[in-house]
């Protein structure tokens, strides 16, 4: 598979769902779900995909679905994994969490699958927050979003936090396959799916993928906001295989991160102070990224004490 035409027609994850009209999970999962073809095993733990995909008695998965709790992807799908080889079942296993499941709640037993290399898929849909439970903040929620536990109030105005990076994190584990994805930018999706599709070992794929209700954006927008993610340096495209990392798409300019921001009410009481330090974080990234400066604008983080003086207390405003 190298492109959009050879992705298999078959839906593993069928009509009948119920996701909001232009969920960014949706179409990734349903897009990740073909690729990986019917001799797949799911698990889902607690997140938009277990209540959009299967609430029991119906299920829109086509393949064995499985789905416990939320903190234990990297266990269940271990679990899975041996109980398929005890059996002599050659299937892909593949977990499917949330943001909260994998950067926060999930994190550890992510950490043990990923050390001890199970020969997994590991999907993280990152919608940046907690969607499913009302639009709660995970540490994957970008500087400055608002979510319903990090408000915009008249001193703190949303998150206080930077996003943190949870590919380099997995990464670090010397694992065979990392990388970030964009449905937005499909030839690349397809050509690492199919890539950890055929790799074996512990496989992590971290996709970006718009939530309409909880970044309170049109049901229209999810793959230019994609798109945009990447050219403003929000969303890094990049492979690690087997310790190598390599960038796979670099936007030929960096877009100015407020091109982003307008299309999204999250953002929308930013002011242009904390427009300019989202902007700083984005060019130190850039410059780690790709190996040079950011073209423009000025670039200037503000001292490390005054981001870390954002401790539990001030974050969420109170
Ligand atoms: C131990 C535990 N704590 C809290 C919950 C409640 N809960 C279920 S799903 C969820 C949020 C999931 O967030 P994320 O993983 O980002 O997935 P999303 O809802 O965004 O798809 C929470 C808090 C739970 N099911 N189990
Ligand atoms: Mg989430």
């Amino acid at each position: 598979m190298r492109s959009m035409k050879d992705v298999p027609r078959e839906d593993i994850l069928t009509h009948g769902h119920g996701a909001c009209p232009g969920c960014g999970y949706a179409v990734t999962a349903k897009n990740i779900a073909k690729m990986l073809g019917p001799n797949t095993v799911v698990y889902v733990p607690a997140s938009c995909l277990v209540v959009f995909g299967a609430l029991y008695p119906y299920s829109a998965w086509k393949t064995p679905y499985l789905f416990t709790a939320f903190e234990n992807t990297g266990a269940v799908t271990t679990g899975i994994k041996a109980a398929l080889r005890r059996r002599h079942i050659d299937a892909t296993v593949v977990g499917m969490a949330g943001d909260g499941g994998t950067f926060d709640i999930g994190l550890q037993a992510l950490s043990g699958a990923a050390e001890r290399n199970e020969d997994i898929i590991y999907v993280c849909l990152d919608n940046e927050a907690y969607m499913n439970t009302g639009i709660q903040r995970s540490s994957a929620t970008p500087f400055g979003a608002w979510t319903t536990t990090t408000p915009a109030g008249l001193e703190v105005k949303g998150n206080r936090r930077f996003k943190k990076d949870i590919a380099r994190i997995v990464a670090d584990h010397d694992v065979p396959y990392v990388a970030t994805l964009s449905v937005a930018h499909f030839t690349d999706f397809v050509r690492k799916v199919q890539k950890a599709k055929e790799m074996r070992g512990f496989r992590f794929l971290h996709c970006l993928t718009p939530c309409i209700p909880g970044w309170r954006i049109e049901p229209s927008k999810g793959v230019s906001i994609n798109r945009l993610a990447v050219e403003t340096g929000m969303w890094t495209l990049y492979e690690v295989e087997n310790g190598v990392p390599r960038v796979t798409y670099k936007p030929k300019v960096m877009a100015p991160v407020t091109e982003y921001l307008k299309l999204q009410g999250r953002f929308k009481h930013m002011g242009e102070a904390d427009v300019r330090t989202l902007q700083a974080w984005l060019c130190e990234k850039w410059r780690a990224n790709y190996g040079e400066e950011a073209p423009s604008p000025p670039c200037v983080l503000p001292p490390k004490e005054e981001v870390l003086a954002h401790d539990g207390d001030t974050l969420y405003g109170i």
